[in-house]
């Protein structure tokens, strides 16, 4: 029977870069799940009778938000939900069973990177027909709902058997719990070569993979060991955890410290990798060598028709505005179209359904391409290794190889998390208020070209986003943006975004926060970061 429960809304349910995160206590408070999803429905038109995705990174409260999304479902008139077993889907395969499966779109419980627990993060997002992170118009409206929503319709059938792969009915609604991994696993065999892969990997190539207790545990295991003949022994904390064992699973050389620390020795494995909560981020080193996510970006652009699914090349390249402009030099040497859109991988959207790009990636760890309409953590590592599969050279080569064709940039990020969201408000006004003054003027050895906020107009639908980063510019092409995150949830997380491009060889091996050192002292001339949070130095260096 479908219950009508009145609520009174919250105030608090604006979307940020990826969905409402908040701490699980808020979302266990009576009605504040329900009200969030209820306006989510209520914000789309036409679904009745139609299928739904849903699933989640199995973290805290998953399994309970689960269930309450199928009733609320039911109650709300889809025809069908399709669920992963155990509530289980990581972002890239839940994006992929919405194409596939035509559905109208899908639910996404996940907080990504941010730590799972009882008293840590949760989150909620809903994704579109096209499988991708619904667009700013649609999660403005679902903001707007929230504000005024006063209740909310639910069915009172008994909770789903999620362990149990089947299909059932339960209140006029048909419910299936399917393998979360086959269909994924499935899309990745048709765009590379498999065989090459398992041959390489058979001749000796060791790749190791740390999955964080996160989602990706079961995808690695039926992926790189069953299919490909990887090493289980390499395999890494591949048990999915309510609270990934206590750490962040992010996917950073903080929070994959033991990760790198291998890759760093003498008898390192050829290849590691990790991915974070969700499954839609890739850390990738090689031996001795960590590759920056804006470099993998680049490089698996210029080499990508390597694997069958990219043989045809590239429609273009987008990244997101911090990103660094190492994708650019291969969007322009390839001759295609480059993008540079907002963070978020909603923006990728519209220009991956117009065919104006193939390859997109933000700085942030995500690449992902058209096979799904999220970034997809899998993915980029098994395009990794197919390149390194047909050329048979060492990470290192090819990153070198890379550098010297087309320079290096070098590129870091600095993140001050958890300051006070007055300081941190107060820093980035500041700096907004004096980007008119800033052009010809001189900081240490740099001097300002260009200072403005980043606005995006949409090239394929009009629509326009402002207030999405502060950039300046320098002289020769060094640059520095700074914005606060948009998928914390305790204070502010300020992210100063760093690069500069060096076409000397000889110069390449430099580490790359000394090469960096005047845009850092610039940040902190032109911000004055110290001053303003009390830190004296960044949370997470990447
Ligand atoms: C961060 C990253 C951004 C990414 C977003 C969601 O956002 O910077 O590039 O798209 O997380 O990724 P922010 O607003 O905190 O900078 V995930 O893997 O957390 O869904
Ligand atoms: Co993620």
């Amino acid at each position: 029977m479908t219950k009508t429960i009145k609520i009174t809304p919250f105030a608090d349910q604006k979307p940020g870069t990826s969905g409402l995160r908040k701490k699980v206590p808020v979302f266990q408070t009576p009605g504040y799940t329900e009200a969030f999803i209820q306006s989510i429905f209520d914000s789309l038109e036409g679904y009745a009778g139609t299928t739904l995705v849903i699933g989640g990174d199995g973290r805290y409260y998953n399994r309970e938000v689960i269930q309450t999304a199928i009733r609320m479902a039911a109650a709300n008139g889809f025809g069908r939900v399709l669920v992963g077993q155990g509530g289980i889907l990581s972002t890239p395969a839940a994006s992929h069973l919405i194409r596939k499966n035509e559905a109208f779109g899908g639910l996404i419980l996940s907080a990504s990177h941010n730590p799972g627990g009882p008293n840590e993060d949760f989150g909620l997002k809903y994704n579109v027909a096209n499988g991708g992170p619904a667009p700013e118009k649609l999660t403005d409206a679902i903001y707007s709902r929230s504000k005024v929503i006063d209740r909310y319709l639910i069915e009172d059938f008994d909770d789903v058997d999620l362990d149990r792969i089947g299909t059932f009915e339960a209140g006029g609604m048909i419910i299936e719990v399917i393998n979360p991994v086959t269909d994924y696993a499935e899309l990745m065999e048709t765009l590379f070569d498999f065989d090459a892969i398992r041959a390489m990997i058979a001749g000796g190539f060791r790749a190791t993979f740390d999955a964080m207790h996160a989602v990706t545990g079961p995808y690695a295991k039926e992926i790189l060991v069953r299919r490909l003949g990887a090493d289980p022994a390499l395999v890494l904390n591949a048990v999915p955890l309510e609270d990934f064992g206590g750490h962040h699973p992010d996917p950073n050389l903080v929070h994959a410290k033991a990760l790198y620390d291998t890759m760093m020795s003498a008898d390192a494995p050829d290849f590691g990798a990790a991915s974070d909560g969700d499954g839609d981020r890739n850390l990738i080193i090689g031996k001795g060598v960590f590759v920056n996510p804006s470099d993998s970006l680049a490089m698996l652009a210029a080499n990508a028709h390597l694997a069958p699914g990219y043989k045809a090349g590239l429609k273009g390249i987008a990244r997101s505005m911090p990103t660094s402009g190492a994708a650019d030099r291969v969007a322009e040497k390839l001759g295609v179209e480059m993008h540079e859109t907002p963070t978020g991988w909603k923006f990728f959207g519209n220009l991956l359904d117009a065919g104006r790009c193939t390859i997109c990636g933000e700085e942030s760890a995500g690449t992902g391409s058209d096979h799904v309409r999220e970034k997809d953590g899998l993915w980029a590592i098994l395009l990794w290794l197919n390149i390194l599969a047909v050329r048979r050279q060492s990470v290192s080569d090819i990153v070198n190889d890379h550098w010297a064709t087309y320079g290096r940039t070098f590129y870091s990020r600095h993140d001050y998390e958890a300051i006070e969201s007055e300081k941190a408000n107060h820093l980035m006004k500041a700096l907004e208020d004096r980007l008119p003054e800033l052009p010809g003027q001189s900081v240490g050895s740099l001097t300002v070209e260009r200072a403005d906020s980043f606005t995006y107009h949409d090239p394929v639908d009009g629509s326009i986003s402002r207030n999405q980063g502060l950039r300046i510019l320098f002289e020769g092409g060094a640059r520095l943006v700074f914005r606060l995150s948009g998928t914390g949830t305790s204070g502010a997380t300020l992210r100063v975004y760093m690069e500069r491009h060096e076409p000397d060889p000889a110069l390449h091996q430099q580490e790359a926060q000394a090469a960096l050192a005047p845009v850092i002292e610039a940040a902190e001339t032109l911000a004055g970061i110290r001053e303003r949070t009390g830190r004296d130095a960044p949370t997470v260096i990447t």
